[in-house]
């Protein structure tokens, strides 16, 4: 998989792009990424990119002309176009998963106020944002992508089982972990992880980040395919099959909820009934 970025502080890349995960994948041909300076479309001698805005405002604009002719110039046949934006489409694992599944993608880095909305007219981008914050410009959103996308490229991460875990779990799988000492400073371990008993070990783990809650936002209706839920310390919540309901569920539910769609579709609804760690869980809530 290729990536094109299109930049005016190309150097922002430079060791993010070496190290780690991304910069092996790249040292081992299973990943290009070509960072361009947009400075070379802009006009001579001064090579602005940016103007004042129509209508008047404070700060300026990136101009359409050198950001179309870059990207016209990189972008391959079938190369998809996305430009980072504040109020681009939500980064997702989903999204991320489907962009890794691309032969190339020409990513335009921002900076000032924004660019010329002819731009995305023109190159019929996809307007993508990493978060509800505001950034400086595109370029560190930029590498969020390249890294969210990078590793789900098959052969990037080594270990090929942490990917299949992830495909589990919605890649959000999160239970409280440890490594050695045992007893730090007096804070220590839970017991049960040093028992040797996986069952044991796997329910505490499901049950540690398990929460059913009911949503604020009124009822909602279960995705397709996912009519019930065995979350393992179970107990019937009263629905019928296909009754229209919302369920918050931490990241871990959500996985249970996933393998027992998998394994056993069929009628009811189940949800735990364990709040251990409740606060703790809630905020790690999600919409089902
Ligand atoms: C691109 C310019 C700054 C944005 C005025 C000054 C993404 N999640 C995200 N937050 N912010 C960005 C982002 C911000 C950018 C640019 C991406 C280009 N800015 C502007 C509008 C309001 N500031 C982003 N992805």
């Amino acid at each position: 998989m290729r990536f094109d970025v299109i930049t005016i502080f190309p150097e922002l890349f430079e060791s993010p792009l070496q190290v780690s995960l991304v910069g092996k994948a790249i040292d081992g041909g299973l990943l290009e990424v070509e960072v361009h300076n947009l400075r070379n479309w802009a006009p001579h001698p001064h090579r602005k990119v940016d103007d004042a805005p129509f209508g008047g405002g404070a700060g300026m604009v990136m101009a359409p002309g050198p950001v179309v002719d870059a990207v016209e110039e990189v972008r391959r046949p079938g190369g998809r176009v996305i430009q980072l934006s504040a109020s681009g489409e939500p980064l997702t694992q989903a999204m991320a998963a489907e962009l890794s599944q691309q032969n190339q993608l020409v990513l335009v880095c921002g900076r000032y106020e924004g660019m010329d909305d002819r731009i995305q007219e023109i190159l019929g981008s996809q307007e993508v944002s990493i978060g509800e914050y505001v950034l400086a410009g595109g370029e560190v959103a930029a590498l969020v992508l390249i890294e969210a996308v990078a590793r789900l490229v098959p052969g990037v991460l080594g270990n090929e089982v942490s990917l299949a875990e992830e495909s589990f779990t919605g890649g959000l799988l999160e239970y409280p972990q440890y490594t050695r000492p045992a007893d730090f400073r007096g804070h220590k371990v839970p017991d049960v992880l040093l028992s040797g008993n996986h069952k044991l070990i796997a329910d505490w783990r499901r049950q540690d980040s398990a929460l059913p809650a009911r949503s604020s936002g009124g009822p909602e209706p279960l995705p397709r395919g996912a009519q019930w839920a065995d979350l393992g310390a179970a107990g019937p919540v009263g629905l019928g099959s296909g009754t229209p309901c919302t369920v918050r569920l931490s990241s871990f539910c959500r996985a249970q909820l996933a393998r027992v769609n998998l394994e056993a579709p069929a009628a009811g609804l189940l949800a735990p009934t364990r709040r251990h760690r409740a606060v703790k869980s809630r905020s790690k809530g999600e919409q089902l």
